[in-house]
């Protein structure tokens, strides 16, 4: 086997973590904005079936927490011991945001812990409604201040460096810094989104194994209607990131959408491929777009690739991750209105049915896109690690156990998922909604 160096292999096992742990953070995040939405509707329509969704949702979102958890404190960890020159000095400047994401997490902890055990013990239900609106609140927060921290890497600023050392440190214009809205704004949505299809692919796919009860058929209701309402969301929040990379990041967005000489009037790339000449083939090419994403004007002058110094050029495959992104943003998207729209419209009810395989495809095809926009924000701004300032290899550990690290992790995170799908998987069927519905509500 090749040898493969220290800085390699840190980046293999933060790419492991990080991969692992987005998935259960991005349920975290959306997962109780559902619920609440749920046990609104059941309130304001007095209708239990909502109840019992926000109920069960909210039992198998806990085990989803567990594991989010676990994870989260492997990223902490390894962030010090894989990562350490870059925490010295970034872990000084952003200390505030690290840390108050952890206290998110625990102010949602505590509401959640007092939400699961108070569903029948207030006399109006909208106090219990109530509790929703913290755990909301923190597990969104945990996400704005985590990645407030991540767009501090690609756009940092808040103190000065001389050498090593470092003054004049501003935590807040740190945790403010220009990457952070857009950032922010683009992970709540796709979080939501992505939780919103989870669920209604999970709904979906007991509705073709014969579930046409009329709790399903809510459930279906709710998930593909937040669907649509965060897909809209996340596609505008992905067009202020585009904007936002043009002013601030301009590399990242040429090399993702091989954009090479810079022009005003700039076409936009989707798709094709690139042959070892640099020579685009097979794309579609929508013109003067890019100029207008970029700066919402088509004849905006677009910063090429080319004026990048060479060694500070992010990989050209990021395009694919970019490509993946949008065409599940759109799918999602055209998805979740057509079904809407069938809903709507008393003649098209009965195509509704026609979309539920779609559906189904549509919680895993989510999980992909935050995949692949991470990949893409992440491997977009290589070499650094903090843009302008200390680049990935100097960041890193030059430890020689990361090799034998990765092997553990590895070996916890197979455990860790084989264990939530198992625990899920008793806990729903043993108590399938139509018994739950039976003894609760007959
Ligand atoms: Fe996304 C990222 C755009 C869709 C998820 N995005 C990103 C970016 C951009 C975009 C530009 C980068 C940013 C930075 O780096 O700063 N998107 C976009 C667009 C669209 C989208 C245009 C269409 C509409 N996404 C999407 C979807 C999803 C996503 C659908 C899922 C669901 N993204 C994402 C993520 C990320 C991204 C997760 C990473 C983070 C950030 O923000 O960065």
């Amino acid at each position: 086997m090749a040898e493969l160096d220290s800085v390699i292999l840190s980046r293999m096992l933060t790419t492991l973590t990080l991969a692992f742990h987005i998935i259960f953070a991005t349920i975290g995040v959306g997962v109780p904005v559902l619920i609440s939405i749920a046990e609104w509707m059941g309130i304001r329509k007095n209708d239990p079936h909502y109840i019992l969704l926000a109920r069960r949702w909210t039992r198998g979102f806990v085990v989803t927490v567990a594991v989010g958890v676990v994870t989260g404190t492997c990223i902490g960890l390894q962030l010090s011991l894989l990562w350490p020159s870059f925490m010295e000095i970034a872990g000084q400047v952003i200390a505030l945001p690290l840390f108050m994401e952890t206290f998110a997490f625990f102010f949602e902890a505590i509401f959640l812990g007092i939400y699961l055990y108070t569903w029948d013990r207030f006399k109006k239900p909208i106090y219990h409604w109530l509790i929703s609106i913290p755990i909301m609140i923190g597990s969104s927060m945990s996400a704005v201040f985590i990645t407030t921290v991540n767009a501090f890497m690609n756009t940092p600023q808040g103190f000065t460096l001389k050498g090593r050392t470092i003054t004049g440190i501003d935590p807040i214009a740190a945790m403010f810094n220009p990457a952070a809205p857009s950032k922010v704004f683009h992970v709540l949505m796709s979080s939501y989104m992505t939780s919103a299809f989870v669920l209604a692919a999970i709904t979906a796919f007991m509705i073709i194994k014969g579930r046409r009860t009329d709790y399903h058929r809510k459930a279906l209701q709710v998930t593909m209607v937040s669907a649509l309402v965060f897909s809209l969301g996340t596609a505008l929040a992905g067009d202020l990131s585009a904007k936002f990379l043009a002013e601030h990041q301009p590399e990242k967005l040429a090399a993702g959408e091989w954009h090479f000489e810079t022009e005003a009037g700039a076409d936009l790339i989707l798709y094709g491929t690139l042959n070892e000449k640099g020579e685009i083939t097979n794309e579609i090419r929508v013109p003067k777009m890019l100029s207008f994403l970029s700066f919402s004007d088509f004849n905006a002058e677009v910063t090429g690739l080319n004026e990048i110094e060479e060694d500070l050029r992010p990989p050209l495959w990021i395009h694919y991750m970019f490509d993946v992104m949008v065409t599940i943003g759109m799918f999602g998207l055209g998805l979740s209105m057509l079904f809407v729209l069938f809903g709507k419209i008393k003649r098209l009810n009965g195509f509704q049915s026609r979309l539920l395989w779609p559906i189904v495809a549509a919680g895993p095809l989510s999980m992909i896109a935050i995949e692949a926009g991470w990949i893409f924000a992440e491997v977009g701004r290589q070499p650094w690690i903090l843009r302008g300032y200390m680049k990935v290899a100097e960041g890193a550990t030059t430890s020689d156990h990361v090799g034998l690290m990765f092997v553990l992790f590895f070996g916890l995170y197979t455990l860790l998922g084989t264990l939530c799908i198992i625990v899920l998987k008793r806990m729903f069927k043993e108590n399938p909604a139509e018994a739950e519905l039976e003894y609760r509500f007959k």
